[in-house]
């Protein structure tokens, strides 16, 4: 899996490159990459956002900046290539989105600043918009943090345990729902004991219960 990540701040996402499961994937060959928006664009100075068409208050990111950064990167036929815009009017991203990410070879994201893209970034040069949930950032970057960690874990190999992302939560193991609690040593803390049943070594009964808590706790948040 490869995901481009355009952004004017590529800074950033230093701290997430460097996380265990982040530099994991990368070891086993899949790549990580920040784009700065700002080093492609055919504006004077730098230039990448512009004051809204109707006026108010913010800046708005140029379709021509953004069309400039994706043509510089992948030429001018994208192909098959799904691109996703950050913004939080976007559909709102979950599992099962983040599920048919991690089967695309390769991902663009774009996060944006200010006021957001300019509409015909989502309309023409995305494929889709995702939003991670209903408030609002100061950007779309930690958005694309949140995406790409959630699609990466996907991957096979990417976390130490093959198992761990079968059955977690909202995963179709699990139908759809949160996952079930879980509990380590001690036994006994301040009186608070662990359900008797993991430590019957009965394992049909164990799975039995753990699907029922799972159920118990709901679907998760759509
Ligand atoms: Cl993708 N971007 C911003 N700026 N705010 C958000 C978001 C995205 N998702 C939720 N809030």
């Amino acid at each position: 899996m490869r995901i481009d990540i355009f952004t004017l701040f590529p800074g950033w996402f230093e701290w997430f490159l460097e996380q265990r499961h982040v530099r994991n994937a990368l070891t086993i060959g899949h790549v990580v990459d920040p784009v700065d928006l700002r080093a492609t664009t055919p504006l004077k100075a730098g230039q990448v956002d512009d004051t809204p068409y109707g006026g108010g208050a913010g800046m708005v990111i140029r379709v021509d900046v953004v069309e400039a950064a994706l043509a510089a990167r992948y030429g001018a036929d994208r192909g098959e290539r799904r691109v996703i815009a950050l913004a939080p009017g976007g559909r709102r991203f979950d599992d099962a989105l983040a599920a048919e990410l991690a089967g695309e070879p390769e991902l663009t994201l774009l996060s944006g600043r200010y006021e957001g893209f300019d509409e015909r970034v989502h309309e023409q040069l995305a494929t889709d918009v995702v939003s991670i949930g209903p408030y609002v950032l100061a950007g779309g970057e930690l958005a694309a943090m949140v995406v790409a960690d959630a699609v990466l874990r996907k991957l096979p190999g990417a976390l130490g345990h093959e198992e761990s992302a079968v059955e977690e939560s909202f995963s179709e193991a699990l139908e759809g729902a949160p996952e079930y609690p879980h509990y380590t040593r001690p036994y006994d803390w301040h009186g608070h004991t662990v359900p008797e049943i993991l430590l019957s070594g009965d394992h049909a009964k164990v799975r039995e219960w753990r699907l029922e808590r799972s159920r118990e706790r709901g679907r998760g948040p759509t």
